[in-house]
């Protein structure tokens, strides 16, 4: 019985195509000079606070737009727009990542040539979104303290395809085992060149060094 079965395996596939389709991508959006941001961070790791703190640190300097992707829902993007930047929301309908093709639709919906700096919030999750290249200029995850300090351990794809590492909710690290040096170390072993920020979005404490990072990228571009 199982001869008659065939056996396909199309992820490679997948992604060859995704790749293509975010080389492409990225090359618009150098010559249009809009700088495309992809944050990924587990479920609760502060993705949609830091876009609220970025959009007030930087929103007199820079033309924002932001784009949440959600299974469902329109929350974030709700939240985003009251700090009167465009906003849009994408719902993936049960996918877990962003794929190029959805952050091309995306960008099309908005106005990019008017826009300097675009942050995509993508999809809370530490696995599917880091196999997916989106377009991006640059990649950019959040590891919150009450996580743990081991996750660079379990999920290190995540950790090595992005180019900056943002620790969040240092507010919690005196109720919290979190050893900030081995997590630097562990990150560091994966990823050698990655920038690691230590933020904590409840009280600002951090924020400036990484809005200031941010703000340089967008200008070089
Ligand atoms: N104590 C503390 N709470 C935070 C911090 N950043 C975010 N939160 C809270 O964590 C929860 C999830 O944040 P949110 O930005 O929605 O996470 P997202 O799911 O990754 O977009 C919210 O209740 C935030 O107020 C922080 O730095 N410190
Ligand atoms: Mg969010």
């Amino acid at each position: 019985m199982s001869d008659e079965i065939r056996l396909i395996e199309v992820k490679e596939d997948i992604l060859a195509d995704n790749t293509q389709i975010a080389k492409q991508l990225q090359e618009n959006l150098r010559k249009e000079k809009t700088f495309l941001l992809n944050l990924m961070a587990s479920p609760g790791a502060g993705k949609t606070s830091l876009v609220i703190q970025t959009i007030r640190n930087l929103k007199e300097k820079l033309r924002i737009g932001v784009m949440e992707a959600d299974i469902d829902s329109m929350v974030d993007a709700e939240k985003v727009a009251k700090e009167g930047v465009a906003a849009i929301q994408i719902r993936t309908g049960g996918f877990c990542h962003m794929d190029a093709t959805m952050v091309k639709s995306g960008l099309n919906a908005m106005d990019t040539d008017t826009l300097d700096l675009v942050i995509l919030e993508n999809v809370g999750n530490l696995v599917c979104p880091a196999e997916f290249e989106t377009g991006a200029i640059k990649n950019a995850m959040i590891l919150s303290v009450p996580e743990g300090d081991d996750k660079p351990l379990k999920y290190p794809l995540m950790f090595s395809v992005c180019h900056v590492l943002v620790i969040n909710k240092t507010d919690f690290l005196e109720l919290s085992d979190f050893d900030v040096e081995k997590c630097r170390e562990r990150v560091l072993k994966i990823n050698p060149d990655i920038r690691i920020f230590e933020v904590s979005c409840r009280t600002g404490e951090g924020i400036d060094k990484w809005v200031q990072w941010l703000y340089e990228e967008v200008k070089v571009l």
